[in-house]
């Protein structure tokens, strides 16, 4: 589609769109009114395809897939759907001429952070990718008034504050009242048989709420594609709020009624693989499926198909096990609703849900109290109850008398609902996100599901979108490697692979350098504007950006640098290269541990940077509220990725993709993705050091790992410790930090962080003695960049439309 025919029909479109929408010409119009005009215009565009799309997928009753998410971190829309749609140049040329700067534009938007870290981002990146391979796969995700919260550093702590992202509204959705759906909650539910003898059963004293759907169109990449990002909204059903309003006959009890409902969609459970067990989490989780099943079948039943061809048509998938309850859901209404016995409701929901995982930390995997579930959801448990004696009287059979393996694998056990054992049994597919964490499910914390369904396991890699991490976030690199190889990268990122016949080339390496020092420059500008800190472009930026938790270990990355300035501080004339080491992390806010580590980072931040014999040397900048938008400032500036987990923990990763991409060079562990990167790059081109898996599971197996230790015989370990709860200029000769001590020395360090930290230190001397060879780093870069490709979500998305979902491209929309 021809959006505008030049820059001149672009300005006088624009214009116009102020003019009409707002009232406001262009001198009296703010930043933020031009933003919403743009944004307004160019979503008008969008509409006609958006129509188009979903016409030509009802024509064709072509297969949907629904990804189910309670998270979707789709930070900002406007510059990703300008160059979606091909117009981001022309579209930047005509602001500038009318004095207006794209950029400036770009930065009103309000992130959409609707998500904590990596599996809300994939989600975001996944429907990328399944529009721009015009593929029909759309998300089904809630619409909180509150996204993640707003990071502030106020006397080195975190403190949260509420995101309220829609303040200023949401200019790319569409709400869609007519589409609202009732939600269930609470009540009892009666049996009784009819003359035939089948069951049936009433749903009696419920509370209902009402799910209002609001559309967010998903533009593909220079093709006709708009699918649907679907969030839902809670609100008080009109029924229900004119009874309540009668029978309370008080307007206060009517408003504390009508708040409660809809909290249902106020907050983002700002909580990253760990579970507080509340019960509005558990609210959200099944508004979200039941609202989404009953919109997905409702289409379905539109296509006038009889039930056994759903799952040739929809496709279910869950984005953790976080949106399970889409397996009793879609059984219940196709038994309760539509009729259908047991057996075949079954099949028809296995064959349509699939699942993936992203954690093996026990402490991450989902379970419900009974009583729980019973209450809020009584017809949903008895049909989690029901697969449950199903399945094991199945396992039984296979496994008779073995009662361990049975309770073992049982979904409803030890008076609590099994979330990963439910998604399991109820799906056709279940995958890992990386190849070794796939193996970890297999061999490890699945193995007896693995031994039963072998043929349900499988790994998909997990990719990043190159559209928004490279071609938006890092125009330069973007043009550099388009005139290197021309344009096909960009459609087929593994092209990026061309860039290899570079790496004699002296000229071209030496571009890549200038073009990162240029985003060094960039950024540094931004932090001096934003932080007021001045940082030097020359030296390394070396960046840890990730959600804040132990097993991520930024404590690891904390206690190099008091090595560092030690080091400094004890001898003048060490050797060290001049470093900028950067953060950007939130921990949950009642992760007392994860808040610690902030606090000390912004304390070593505080005496470092403030010390005129080191502050040349080293330099640590904590970055409060780290989000996407702010991500797409850092990774194009960035040298060095900390993916420094202690091996095992981390499932995947993403943002080692990410940084990569961009050329920086990755410091990690052999974990998680981290372990396909160095098969990729070779070990010249990556700084792996640390325990393997295998060394991990030697010392798990002998129970053998001190940190005492470790502590004993290592001079740099003890001094920089002590340096915690002694008098120290970290300490300050306060107690601040015993607690990281305790964790680190009293309970012998979870994540091996004093173990790791000999193999980090010398890796980082490597690092840095290698920076200095300015070709040979450049070669190391170059090469990062060329084999990024298998990492474009392009490439998973095909996996799963090819493996899992068995879904084609749409060619009839061209
Ligand atoms: C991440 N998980 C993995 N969880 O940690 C990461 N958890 O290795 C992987 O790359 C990424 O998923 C994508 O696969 C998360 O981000 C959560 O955010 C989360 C949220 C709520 C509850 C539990």
């Amino acid at each position: 589609m021809v959006m505008f025919s030049d820059k001149e029909e672009f300005k006088s479109e624009f214009k116009a769109q102020l003019e009409n929408q707002l009232g406001k010409t262009i001198d009296s119009a703010s930043e933020f009114d031009t933003y919403r005009a743009l944004g307004s215009l160019i979503q008008e565009k969008i509409n006609k395809n958006w129509l188009k799309t979903n016409q030509e997928y009802k024509k064709h009753k072509t297969k949907q897939v629904y990804y189910f998410s309670m998270e979707f971190l789709m930070g900002r829309l406007l510059g990703n759907n300008l160059l979606n749609l091909h117009v981001l140049a022309l579209v930047e040329e005509g602001l500038a001429d009318l004095g207006l700067s794209l950029s400036e534009l770009e930065n009103k938007e309000s992130d959409a952070g609707l998500g904590n870290g990596g599996l809300g981002r994939l989600a975001a990146c996944f429907l990328d990718s399944l529009a721009s391979l015009e593929l029909a796969g759309h998300g089904c995700g809630l619409r909180y008034r509150y996204g993640m919260f707003d990071q502030h550093i106020i006397d080195g702590k975190q403190v949260e504050f509420p995101d309220y992202w829609l303040s200023k509204g949401f200019i790319w959705e569409v709400r869609r009242p007519e589409d609202s759906i009732e939600v269930r909650f609470g009540g009892h539910v009666s049996s009784n048989r009819d003359k035939d003898g089948k069951l049936h059963f009433k749903y009696e004293n419920y509370q209902p709420v009402q799910a209002v759907p609001y559309d967010v169109p998903v533009v593909g990449y220079h093709n006709d594609t708009v699918n649907t990002l679907r969030l839902w909204s809670a609100e008080p059903t009109v029924e229900d709020t004119m009874t309540k309003a009668e029978r309370e006959g008080e307007f206060g009890h009517f408003l504390a009624h009508k708040r409660s409902l809809e909290s249902i969609s106020d907050f983002l459970y700002p909580d990253d693989s760990t579970e507080e067990g509340k019960s509005l989490r558990l609210k959200q989780e099944y508004f979200l499926v039941s609202a989404g099943v009953q919109s997905v079948v409702r289409s379905f039943e539109r296509l006038g198909l009889p039930w056994s061809c759903f799952p040739d048509k929809v496709a279910l998938h869950i984005n953790d096990t976080h949106p399970a309850l889409v397996i009793p859901e879609l059984m219940r209404i196709l038994m309760d609703e539509k009729g259908m016995g047991w057996e075949e409701a079954w099949d028809v929901t296995q064959a349509s849900v699939s699942y993936t995982n992203h954690t093996t930390l026990s402490e991450a995997l989902e379970s419900w109290p009974v009583g729980l579930v019973r209450s809020l959801l009584p017809r949903i448990f008895m049909i989690i109850n029901e697969i449950n004696e199903r399945f094991c009287q199945a396992l039984w059979k296979t496994y008779p008398g073995e009662f361990d393996r049975i309770a073992d694998l049982a979904i409803v056990a030890d008076g609590q609902v099994k979330m990963a054992h439910l998604s399991i049994v109820g799906s056709h597919s279940i995958n890992g996100v990386a190849k070794l964490h796939t193996d970890i499910l297999k061999e490890r914390e699945m193995k007896r599901f693995y031994n039963t369904f072998p043929e349900r396991f499988n790994n998909k890699t997990n990719g990043i979108t190159h559209r928004r991490w490279l071609m938006h976030a890092n125009r330069p690199l973007s043009s550099a490697i388009t005139e290197a190889i021309g344009d096909r990268w960009m459609t087929e990122p593994k092209e990026l692979i061309q860039l290899l016949k570079y790496k004699d080339d002296l000229a071209f390496l030496d571009r890549l350098h200038e073009i990162k020092q240029e985003n060094k420059a960039a950024f540094a500008h931004w932090i001096k504007e934003t932080q007021g800190i001045t940082i030097d472009p020359s030296s390394i930026f070396d960046v840890q950006i990730k959600r804040l938790h132990g097993y991520k270990r930024q404590l690891l990355n904390a206690l190099h640098i008091m090595h560092l300035y030690n080091e400094l501080k004890s001898d003048p004339t060490f050797d060290i290269v001049p470093r900028t080491f950067i953060f950007g992390a939130k921990a949950a806010p009642s992760y007392h541990f994860a808040k610690k580590v902030i606090q000390l980072i912004n304390r070593i931040a505080s005496v470092v940077n403030n010390d005129p014999d080191v502050r040349d040397y080293i330099k640590v900048v904590f970055l409060p509220n780290y989000s996407v938008s702010m991500a797409e400032k850092m990774i194009p500036a960035s040298n060095v990725s900390e993916q420094i987990s202690m091996a095992t923990k981390e499932a995947s990763g993403t943002g080692n993709m990410k940084l990569m991409m961009n050329g920086a060079l990755t410091v990690g562990t052999m974990d998680g993705a981290n372990v396909e990167i160095h098969d990729l790059v070779g070990h010249d081109n990556i700084y792996i050091f640390g325990l393997s898996s295998e060394e991990v599971w030697d010392y798990y197996r002998n129970g053998s790992y001190s940190s005492r230790a470790v502590y004993d015989n290592d001079e740099r370990v003890r001094h920089t410790l002590d340096q915690l709860i002694h008098y120290s200029p970290f300490s300050k000769g306060e107690r601040d930090f015993q607690e990281i001590y305790d964790a680190l020395l009293t309970y012998n360090d979870e994540y091996f962080v004093l173990k790791d930290f000999a193999s980090y230190l010398f890796t980082q001397r490597k690092v840095s003695q290698d920076y200095q060879r300015k070709r040979q780093w450049n070669l190391k870069s170059l090469v990062n960049i060329s084999q990024s490709g298998v990492f474009s979500s392009d490439r998973t998305i095909q996996e799963y439309a090819r493996e899992i979902w068995d879904i084609q491209r749409v060619q009839t929309l061209k």
